[in-house]
């Protein structure tokens, strides 16, 4: 493995976003058109990175430079409570693949994304990126956790045993255009713009929030999120994965009144605490990326607007 080039200019680079069609992997490729890079893409059809032979035959058909790897098996709470083995098979199958054929075929640079899910449960807050591993995790989505620490000690390990110029970047929550609007296997954050859009259509007197409302949570838009994975790739390449968020954090409670307000749904909201809080808190230290020189962009009500307009155009209308 030659020594890594740094920065790691992308101009005229071959470069494979896997997972292109999703939520993170479709802002990459937003933000990518920006670069003078050659941009990758393949569809599950052609190949199916949980099969070793398909992921291994792309890679060695599409000879990248560089890889974003963002193709995963993603949901939110209830997604990841009900569905544990597809959550730990899936992820850990693509990751293995990936990085295994990335390595195999000479990929010169690598980037994994994790999730801040891989912290634990009840771990310092802002939860600092040395955290990892030094306590129990949250049950609802420990099974995905597992497999994105997973993923991000396979970088370390590439890297160590044979210089392969891997990285990862734990993102927090995200959200924007590109989202899943699905109401039991969405995140938060869309899963409520559907339901005050509904609502706010059918003249509903309120919406239903799960939870007590009070766990808080760090929701960062995925096209900020694409442009600090970019930044990463060009300029970042040491063996500790770094945190990508904004550095602030909102109840639920006042996520659903931002929704509201965005969407311009009046009604109340009804708490179910039937259904699970999750975590108390997930709230990262973004110093490390911040001293990188990335920060941040977009707030939270501007974000929620921006993936309200994004839904009316993309969703709503196809509904
Ligand atoms: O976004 P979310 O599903 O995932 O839930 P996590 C965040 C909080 O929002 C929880 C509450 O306390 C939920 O109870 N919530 C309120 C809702 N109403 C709703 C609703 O209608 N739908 C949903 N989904 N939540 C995920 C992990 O945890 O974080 C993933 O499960 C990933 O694996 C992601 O790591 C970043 O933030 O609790």
């Amino acid at each position: 493995m030659s020594a890594p080039e740094r920065p790691f200019a992308l101009a005229g680079k071959r470069v494979w976003v896997a997972g292109h069609r999703g939520m993170v992997g479709s802002a990459v490729v937003r933000r990518l058109a920006r670069e003078k890079c050659e941009i990758l893409t393949v569809g599950r059809k052609e190949a199916d990175l949980r099969r070793q032979d398909q992921a291994e035959a792309w890679l060695a058909l599409a000879q990248p430079d560089a890889v974003f790897l963002g193709a995963a098996t993603v949901g939110g709470i209830l997604a990841n409570d009900s569905r544990p083995a597809e959550f730990l098979y899936d992820n850990l199958a693509i990751e293995t693949n990936v990085v295994q054929g990335a390595w195999k075929a000479g990929v010169k640079k690598l980037l994994f994304l994790g999730s801040s899910c891989i912290y634990p449960r009840l771990a310092p807050q802002p939860m600092k990126e040395e955290h990892l591993l030094t306590g129990p995790l949250e049950p609802t989505n420990q099974w995905y956790a597992i497999a994105k620490i997973a993923g991000l000690m396979m970088c370390q390990a590439y890297r160590r045993q044979y210089g392969a110029d891997f990285i990862s970047a734990m993102p927090t929550n995200l959200y924007g255009p590109g989202d899943t609007y699905d109401l039991r296997g969405s995140h938060v954050v869309p899963a409520l713009i559907l339901k005050a859009h509904v609502a706010k259509q059918s003249g509903a007197k309120s919406i239903e929030v799960w939870g007590s409302g009070s766990p808080r949570r760090e929701f960062l838009h995925v096209d900020d999120l694409a442009d600090a994975l970019v930044h990463l790739m060009v300029n970042y390449s040491e063996e500790q994965t770094i945190n990508v968020g904004t550095g602030q954090d909102v109840t639920i409670r006042e996520l659903a009144e931002k929704v509201c307000r965005a969407v311009g749904f009046q009604g109340g909201l009804d708490f179910d605490a039937s259904k699970p809080d999750g975590t108390p808190r997930k709230l990262l230290d973004v110093s490390r990326i911040n001293a990188l020189g990335w920060k941040a962009k977009t707030g939270l009500d501007q974000g929620l607007a921006d993936a309200y307009a994004w839904y009316l155009a993309h969703v709503a209308k196809a509904a």
